[in-house]
Parts: structure tokens; C-alpha cells; sequence
């Protein structure tokens, strides 16, 4: 990424006579490169897929709920471990999904699975919950693109 930044400011140092519109699409192309210089994270197959094995979206449950992750054409690996195309599951509850590039919160509503775990025992109050799973990579952060199930909703007994 760095030498192609260089190239890119080697080429805007060459066209620094030409017009004013390649010096505009030279500049465009140099902040996109380096806002996703910003981003950039841990790669993921784009055929990559994660899911709910069970619960499924709309099942009424009872607690503790027995939630399995499911992961398609990706490996877990415990956090701290990095090894290429892994992650390990954090399962997000009644909350929307956090920033996709630091690393995922840890609290009630953000459970991280790092030894590698691909299923739980949830215990959750009786009535309606929204459950999501967010893939992290050794560090906790999504990956890109980020791995992100469907947001099932459940109803507890
Ligand atoms: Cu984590």
C-alpha cells in the first residue's frame, strides 16, 4: 500500500504542469487510497458467510438459549491467533452493530468467544431479544469486508 501511494505521489509530482482537472482526478484517487489505507484490516474471502445455526429468526425459546455459530469458508482461531482467513465469533444482543474498524466493545450486549468457541448458553430475560454474530479477526476488529450474520429476533418464554 505504501509503494503504491508513492507511485501515485510521484505521478501527481509529474502532472504538476498539466491542467487542473488530472491534478483533481489525481488528488480524488490519492484520498480514496489513503482513507482506505485507513480502513484497511484484516482480509476476508468475499465468499465468506455467517449465520445462526440455531436459534432461527422468530423462534419462541426458553433460557438459557443453546446458540450455534455457523462460519462458511472461513476458520475460527482463538483471539490473539493469526493465521489467515480466521476469526472467532463475538455474538451481538439487542444492539445494533458497532464500528467496523476498531476493535468490537466487550460488555453484556457484546460477547466475545475468543478461545474459539462456536456455540453458547444464553441466559436472557423472558420477551423479545435481537441476536447478531460479528466475525473479529486476532484483534478483535471485523475483517473486509466484515463478517456479519442477519439480525434474528427471538422470543423468550
Ligand atoms: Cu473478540
Amino acid at each position: 500500500m505504501k509503494f503504491y501511494k508513492y507511485l501515485v505521489l510521484n505521478f501527481y509530482n509529474k502532472c504538476e504542469k498539466k491542467n487542473h482537472m488530472i491534478k483533481a482526478q489525481i488528488l480524488i484517487t490519492l484520498c480514496s487510497i489513503l482513507s482506505l489505507d485507513v480502513l484497511a484490516g484484516t482480509p476476508a474471502p468475499l465468499n465468506a458467510e455467517l449465520y445462526f445455526i440455531t436459534p432461527s429468526n422468530g423462534d419462541i425459546v426458553s433460557s438459557p438459549v443453546t446458540v450455534k455459530f455457523g462460519l462458511r469458508n472461513m476458520g475460527v482461531a482463538p483471539a490473539g491467533v493469526q493465521v489467515e482467513n480466521t476469526g472467532h465469533h463475538h455474538l451481538l444482543i439487542d444492539i445494533d452493530l458497532p464500528a467496523m474498524n476498531q476493535s468490537v466493545p466487550k460488555d453484556n450486549q457484546h460477547l466475545h468467544f475468543g478461545n474459539g468457541q462456536t456455540e453458547t448458553e444464553l441466559e436472557l430475560a423472558p420477551g423479545k431479544h435481537t441476536l447478531q454474530l460479528l466475525l473479529g479477526d486476532f484483534s478483535h476488529v471485523p475483517h473486509v469486508p466484515p463478517l456479519v450474520s442477519d439480525k434474528i429476533t427471538v422470543t423468550v418464554e
